[in-house]
């Protein structure tokens, strides 16, 4: 087994150089430099989000192997909790996994933090109130996300802003390695794979890298990741199509992607492919954002 081939680090990358290099290739790519000249880039940290939206209800989700279990609590007692467990390990249950959220459409005044928003590594449909597409993810140190690719086969642009992350990355050609459950969870673990279990796993290319604070990572449609918090950490990502990735992704109903998702695809491939306008079909698209799949 191959670990560890490398990942492409640029600083400021250009948008003409991220699709014609990045995108249009289907490569992975870590840009640094850019989130730092964010407003607020220094500002952020939980404590700051307990304090701007205490009561606010938020959702967190435990992952085992009988599939995603869900619990609602404030975002108080939520910060309370990640604090504990990090001052003592030992003697706290680490807590559960807050994961997609759309934070800045519930605490808007975090909007104005990530300006100068970098708007040229989204297509222009994306523009307008690109803050509405973005699932934030709160969570302790040792938080982990199994193995899995985007259920919309979308592209992913990832914003770590606190904390560091570590990555597995396989690309989709390395699908049929991992042992899929489902549309789009693998029953490997990359950090400990079990050849004796899954022993296809072998000829799989995992890409491992840590991200920083500070870094953007892009990943292409159909990348499988796992994802391990080495810190408290508050990120977000944006999940989004380009014309060719929204017609591929209609394509994969042929492949048992759920039909769930193909009402998605179907919408985003009216906004990106017909030019239907973001006001209308935002409408619909919106339930995506508490789509738990
Ligand atoms: O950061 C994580 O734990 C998971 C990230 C992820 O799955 C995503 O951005 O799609
Ligand atoms: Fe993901």
């Amino acid at each position: 087994m191959i670990v560890s081939s490398a990942i492409e680090r640029r600083y400021k990358l250009s948008s003409d150089e991220f699709k014609k290099d990045y995108v249009e290739l289907g490569k992975p790519v870590i840009i640094s430099g850019v989130i730092p000249s964010w407003n607020g880039f220094d500002k952020w940290s939980l404590k700051r989000f307990k304090d701007l939206s205490p009561s606010l209800n938020i959702y967190a989700k435990k992952f085992s192997e009988k599939g995603i279990e869900i619990c609602s609590l404030t975002m108080e007692r939520y910060i309370e909790l990640i604090e504990n467990y990090e001052q003592d390990p030992q003697n706290y249950a680490r807590p559960p996994y807050c994961h997609d959220l759309p934070l800045f459409s519930l605490i808007p005044s975090l909007i104005e933090d990530a300006q100068p928003f970098p708007y040229d590594y989204l297509p222009a449909w994306y523009w307008h109130k690109w803050w509405r597409y973005c699932q934030f993810f709160l969570g302790s140190s040792n938080s982990i996300t199994p193995l899995h690719f985007d259920c919309l086969l979308t592209n992913n642009i990832f914003f770590q802003v606190v904390g560091r992350k570590q990555f597995t990355i396989l690309l989709h050609e390395d699908a049929k390695y991992c042992y899929r459950q489902g549309w789009r969870w693998f029953l490997v673990n990359p950090e400990n794979p079990d050849l004796k279990k899954y022993p296809e796993y072998k000829n799989a290319k995992p890409i491992k890298f840590i991200v920083n604070p500070g870094d953007i990572v892009y990943m292409p449609p159909g990348t499988l990741h796992h994802v391990r918090s080495l810190d408290m950490s508050i990120s977000f990502n944006i999940d989004w199509h380009t014309q060719k990735s929204s017609l591929n992704a209609i394509a994969a109903i042929r492949k048992g992607m759920p039909i769930q998702n193909l009402y998605y695809n179907f919408l985003l491939a009216m906004g990106l492919v017909l030019k239907v306008p973001p006001q209308i079909i935002f409408k619909f698209y919106k339930s995506y954002l508490n789509y738990v799949s």
